[in-house]
């Protein structure tokens, strides 16, 4: 649960390094799983072969899946598994013969990472404006986030299930046939924790079903047990057709992010293509590393072991009522929370803005305990392995600092 600072300070860990460490740090069989790894096979080609590990690794994940998720493509990263699977929904579509299914849908302030089509399906300005339009056709429905209605809820909050008619409102617009995907974040973790209003995913994939528009969660922070379920998927009771996933699926100790296809997305890729050619022409040199793959199979069974997932279940709702006590402290407009999520939004400093949740951030290291600050906004994502007297602490750091600054 800790870092120390060269000078020797501990540091409580309230984020899991950048929502990756879902079983604290430097877990012993995680480590020896990689040492062990490095001394037997360093690298084997995912190109034309393979290798007994990565097929393991992905039968791991694939059993924690959602129902009829079955596929599963190795990448390097967060960024690299939205590109991907980005890249897989317009294959779907001119394997099933709808070359003109190329736009992507994706929300603003939503997050898929830095590579292209993260960087353009994703929705927030600043990461954007220096790369305009570098990939054609991308659209965004609106962000969800409404303190006027929803300030302060617990969990979901109640209002705002009619932002999902945003999508409605492309869909005139671009018309169907001409839309690939949607790409959420079924909770938006980067941009600072929107947690989805109730019945909003519900209609965001009906939407999509009825229009054959493909439904992709980017689930590289939800994934692996941060609501209490393997997937949001599963905690929403939503199946999408492709999900991304990477951080915690290895507890961080070594790069490696995964695309999940259903069947009918891998399906139609593979046994569209002609006997004897290659399906889809991607992958990288590292896809499936075995030192990566290694960290994966140790790091499923502990959580398995540890029943990691329903300890986030059940420890979630002493981290809402702690989180909820900080209402009426200083700054504080309004505090959000989903499984072990959690977001405290700050009253912007007039003129400054930002400037107050960095100095909470610097505040909080300084005061023994590492919280993220995304704008004004804290964001909070501790290991799973959390203590309640450590969400004590957590909390009450961040509120003797928010007392402190101006
Ligand atoms: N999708 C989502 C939803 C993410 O949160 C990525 C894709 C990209 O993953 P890689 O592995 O390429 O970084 C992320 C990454 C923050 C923060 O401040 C979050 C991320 C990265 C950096 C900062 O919350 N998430």
């Amino acid at each position: 649960m800790y870092y120390w600072t060269p000078d020797g300070r501990q540091i409580l860990d309230g984020t899991a390094g950048l929502w990756c460490i879902n079983a604290g740090h430097n877990r012993k069989p995680i480590v020896e799983a990689v040492q062990r790894q490095a001394a037997t096979m360093d690298y084997a080609p995912p190109f034309q072969v393979g290798h007994p590990v990565a097929f393991e690794a992905a039968t791991a994940v694939a059993n924690v899946a959602p129902a009829g998720m079955r596929h599963v493509f190795f990448v390097n990263s967060g960024s690299e598994a939205a590109d991907t699977a980005i890249k897989m929904a317009l294959a779907y579509h001119r394997a099933r013969g709808e070359p003109s299914r190329r736009i992507v849908i994706g929300r603003e302030r939503g997050y898929h990472g830095v590579n292209i089509g993260g960087t353009m399906a994703g929705g927030i300005p600043g990461n954007r404006k220096v790369w305009p339009a570098m990939m054609a056709g991308v659209d965004h429905i609106r962000a969800t986030h409404d303190l006027a209605r929803n300030a302060f809820s617990k969990g979901q909050p109640a209002h705002g299930a009619e932002f999902a008619d945003e999508l409605d409102r492309l869909i005139a617009f671009h018309d169907a046939s001409n839309i690939a995907a949607l790409i959420v974040e079924p909770m938006a973790g980067s941009a600072g924790v929107l947690v989805p209003p109730a019945g909003y995913l519900e209609k965001l994939a009906a939407t999509c079903r009825r229009h054959g528009i493909l439904l992709i969660f980017d689930e590289v922070i939800s994934g692996f047990g941060r609501l209490g379920s393997p997937f949001a998927a599963q905690y929403f009771g939503i199946t999408p057709d492709i999900l991304t996933c990477a951080k915690a699926i290895n507890n961080a100790a070594v790069p490696l992010g995964a695309v999940l296809a259903s069947d009918a997305v891998h399906d139609a890729i593979v046994n569209g293509a002609p006997e004897g050619a290659i399906e889809f022409l991607h992958g990288y040199t590292y896809s499936g590393h075995p030192l990566a793959c290694a960290a994966v199979l140790a790091t499923q069974k502990l959580y398995a072991e540890e029943r990691l997932f329903e300890r986030a279940r059940e420890i979630a709702p002493y981290w809402e009522q702690a989180l909820h006590s900080l209402r009426g402290a200083r700054h504080v407009i309004d505090i959000r929370n989903l499984g072990l999520v959690g977001g405290i939004e700050l009253e912007p400093r007039a003129g400054a803005p930002a400037r107050r949740g960095f100095e909470a951030h610097v505040g909080c290291f300084d005061a023994g305990a590492l919280v993220r600050c995304t704008a004004d906004i804290l964001a909070l994502s501790p290991p799973l392995v959390i203590e309640k007297s450590q969400i004590d602490q957590l909390v009450e750091t961040i509120g003797a600092v928010l007392q402190s600054i101006d």
